[in-house]
């Protein structure tokens, strides 16, 4: 007999919600109660879910189908109504977003550490997303924090195990379980934003593409769209198929960790087109032969380009970028004359924004793009996006962005990571940053001065919330700039981002290495913030 049992337990330390969510080490969430109060805090700052729809569902991470076994009992005793679950507990952050909005749910529970490493001795993560299908407010994350710090109980139905192989619906408790295929919905919503006739026509003439799923949960969403789909030949999605341990690898699009498509798109034989999607497909990174775009340029071209897209046919609302996002969009935006918003990092502040009709486009460095489809960013959106651009313009992608460039001058831009380092030695380098902000006014760094320098802080133009130090910024004038932010997503020690910007009109000087033309600021970014000295490392972890 399935009971519903209230189960006693103590806060446990720490569970506060970062940039994305809840993440800690497996080992962590494995620990008894610790899933079930963080579960039980959402549940408990939540007004009035009792009979709705909760959609559920992970990137596949080792501990994705256990965590949600335990979610489907607690939600089945809180007294929801009814959840959907991608089948095999698979479902992209995109699709989380995209189910809740079409089926009207109360909200989502996503389980994902989305780019960190997975596997037993790997990452977790769990975050709440509300109705309309973007993470949770920050209001809401500090109230499920404070629940977690006093919670005493916990509601779980005794027993009661959902077969997630297949799709189909089930009964649990008083509560309905619905399996639903994790990519039909997704794949719908893609068909009616873009051009899919046009794009197989591309693939049709014999253009070439390379995705890579990195063995995380993009892979069953292109293999369907972009081979069953669009036409694309068997072959062009590779690391298609999920993996609990994401293959030992580390599922960040980037030049760094996607290295075997890097090495393709450089190689000789090079395909037309290469996108790569992070572990949970919320991020992008686009390639084309022997040629890198920026997340950040990616953004400015999808602006300067959204007409081409029939979603966008009558032009965009406006725009919004990260304040770490290089300013390449805001030029798009002053020429066709519409908003240009800067917010912190992180999705929920392009949140109300969309909600509000203020924007239809927004990005960030960290490869992620997106629109007012959703409420997350969108990896293969993004990629979608940029074929139904090539299918229309029938250039190569490096011409698309050189063209750019001419138009709107080039925004030299590069991050610098530094992974792991002692948190402790993190927070007082950036503190000391701020405790220096009157002598560096007004410095002189070579051939280079300091024009301002502040502690970013946001205020919200839609309901006037104010969120404080979102990162460091040094400002030189003319678009040249370095900020400095430390991570919220990492689970070990503290993760200094490092983000250079030089802008540069002259399409003479614009073909130069990326590093060789920030070369200046990045001794400079030094200098200000005694990185070697202070984090005793030489030389960055990643380099985007
Ligand atoms: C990183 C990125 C940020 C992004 C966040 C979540 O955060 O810099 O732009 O929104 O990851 O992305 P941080 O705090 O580590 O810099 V994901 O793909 O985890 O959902
Ligand atoms: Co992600």
């Amino acid at each position: 007999m399935t009971q519903r049992l209230t189960v006693t337990t103590r806060p446990f330390e720490g569970q506060k919600p970062g940039t994305s969510g809840l993440r800690k080490k497996v080992t962590v969430f494995q620990q008894p109660h610790y899933l079930e109060n963080f579960v039980q805090s959402i549940f408990d700052s939540l007004p009035g879910y009792e009979g709705k729809t909760l959609v559920v569902g992970g990137d596949g991470r080792f501990h994705n189908k256990p965590a949600i076994q335990t979610i489907l009992r607690m939600a089945a005793a809180n007294g929801f109504g009814r959840v959907l679950v991608g089948q095999n507990g698979l479902l992209s952050t995109p699709a989380v977003s995209a189910i809740i909005r079409k089926y009207l749910a109360f909200g989502g529970i996503i389980l994902s550490a989305s780019h960190n490493p997975a596997g037993p001795d790997g990452d977790f993560g769990i975050k709440y997303n509300a109705e309309n299908g973007g993470p949770a407010a920050e209001k809401l994350t500090d109230a499920i924090y404070e629940r977690s710090k006093v919670i005493t109980a916990y509601q779980i139905l005794s027993q009661g195990e959902i077969d997630l192989s297949m799709a189909g619906k089930h009964q649990l408790g008083a509560m309905q379980v619905e399996v639903i295929d994790p990519v039909a919905d997704y794949a719908e919503l893609m068909e009616r934003l873009f051009d899919f006739p046009r794009i197989r026509d591309l693939f049709k003439s014999g253009f070439t593409l390379r995705f890579d799923a990195m063995h995380a949960v993009t892979g069953p969403y292109a293999h369907e769209i972009l081979e069953n789909r669009l036409g694309a030949p068997k072959g062009t999605v590779m690391h298609g198929t999920p993996l609990e341990d994401f293959g030992g690898g580390h599922p960040d699009p980037n030049l760094v960790y996607a290295e075997e498509l890097v090495k393709i798109m450089y190689g000789s034989n090079a395909p037309d087109f290469g996108a790569a999607s992070d572990g949970d497909g919320d991020r992008n990174m686009i390639l084309g032969k022997s040629f890198f775009v920026t997340p950040s340029d990616s953004l400015a071209v999808m602006a300067a380009n959204a007409r081409n897209i029939p979603a966008f046919q009558s032009g965009l609302t406006g725009v919004a970028r990260s304040m770490p996002t290089n300013a390449a969009v805001d030029k798009v935006a002053e020429k066709i004359g519409i908003p240009c918003y800067e917010t912190p990092t992180g999705w929920k502040f392009f949140g109300n924004l969309l909600d509000a009709g203020r924007i239809s486009l927004c990005g960030e460095e960290s490869f992620g793009t997106g629109s007012d489809h959703v409420r997350e960013k969108d990896g293969l959106w993004a990629v979608l996006f940029w074929l139904n651009l090539l299918a229309v313009q029938k250039k190569p992608v490096a011409d698309i962005v050189r063209a750019h460039w001419a138009e709107y001058g080039r925004n030299y831009y590069s991050r610098h990571d530094y992974e792991e380092v002692d948190a402790t030695a993190a927070a007082a380098l950036m503190q000391g940053i701020r405790d220096r902000f009157g002598t560096l006014n007004g410095q002189q760094f070579g051939t280079l001065m300091v024009k301002a320098c502040d502690d970013f802080s946001y205020t919200d133009p839609v309901d006037g919330s104010v969120t404080h130090s979102q990162g460091i910024r040094i400002l030189f004038g003319q678009g040249t700039r370095i900020v400095f932010r430390l991570s919220g997503t990492g689970t070990v020690g503290a993760t200094l981002r490092v983000y250079m910007e030089a802008f540069e009109q002259d399409p003479a000087r614009q073909a130069q290495d990326t590093q060789v033309a920030l070369a200046e600021l990045i001794v400079i970014a030094d200098k200000v913030a005694q990185i070697r000295s202070l984090t005793g490392r030489s030389a960055p972890t990643v380099i985007t």
